[in-house]
């Protein structure tokens, strides 16, 4: 595979860019199924597994209950999935990379995988 430098993640303060948080938010309302703003254990799980290839270890889950955003039912919101995406790209951008690309993104983060989404796009949301 020819070596590709894609475009940072982060800007100089070390915060997501808009380009890559607004991808993390795709991936993430895609699997908020109840679009509550939050992910619960099963959606996570989701998540994880068509990121990982596994759900999350008891050590990650700790993790992300002591760490991130959860909203008042213990589920990870938003703010706490674009924290848990922070902190791993800071430290690991490839991480990221790869997450992106399995999520369908490409190099410079354009979604390029086939979704079925025809007729998807109906939500209106409005927070
Ligand atoms: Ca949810």
């Amino acid at each position: 595979m020819p070596l590709i430098v894609p475009p940072s993640l982060t800007d100089e303060d070390g915060a997501l860019t808009q380009a890559c948080e607004d991808a993390l938010v795709a991936i993430f309302e895609k699997y908020d199924v109840d679009k509550d703003g939050a992910l619960s254990n099963a959606e996570l799980d989701a998540f994880a597994k068509d990121t990982n290839g596994d759900v999350f270890d008891e050590d990650t889950r700790t993790e992300i209950t002591e760490f991130l955003d959860l909203d008042d039912k213990g589920q990870l919101t938003k703010k706490g999935f674009l924290q848990m995406y922070n902190l791993q790209t800071s430290s690991e951008p490839e991480e990221t990379w790869k997450d992106l690309q399995k999520h369908g993104y490409d190099s410079s983060l354009k979604l390029v995988a086939s979704r079925s989404e025809d007729g998807d796009n109906s939500a209106n949301k409005s927070s």
